[in-house]
């Protein structure tokens, strides 16, 4: 099973931020913004390749977390990332698809 599919299933902790009965949003262990928190689905797909017509309506659903979280956090004003790292070349390492929500301070544009 993969990590995020533990961290699901509570084999692993994790500072849970938001849960509902499809998604899962905790804090980064990592964080490199003073909010960084991983949005993911609890069915485990594995990177943006895998997403299609059958199973894309949980990015919208997602993404509507993401947009209630960073108003909790109160970055909403103020603006923040999203960011999705698909394979290698863009640096993903846990492949369980998960959208980092980062806020809190400034970003560099294009990111690196
Ligand atoms: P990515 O490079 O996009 O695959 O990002 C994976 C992120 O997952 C990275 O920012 C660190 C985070 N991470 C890795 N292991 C754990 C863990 O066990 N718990 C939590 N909360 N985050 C983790």
């Amino acid at each position: 099973m993969c990590l995020f599919c533990k961290i699901v299933n509570k084999e692993i902790p994790a500072k849970i931020v938001y849960e509902d009965n499809n998604i899962l949003a905790f804090e980064d262990i990592n964080p490199k913004a003073p909010v960084h928190i991983l949005v993911i689905p609890k069915k485990h797909i594995e990177t943006l390749n895998d997403i299609n017509n059958e199973n894309s309506k949980i990015i919208g659903e997602i993404y509507a977390v993401i947009a209630n979280l960073a108003k909790e956090k109160g970055i909403s004003k103020t603006g923040y990332r999203v960011v999705a790292n698909c394979n290698r070349d863009a640096g993903q390492e846990v492949f369980h698809i998960h959208f980092h929500l980062m806020g809190g301070r400034k970003f560099q544009w294009p990111a690196g």
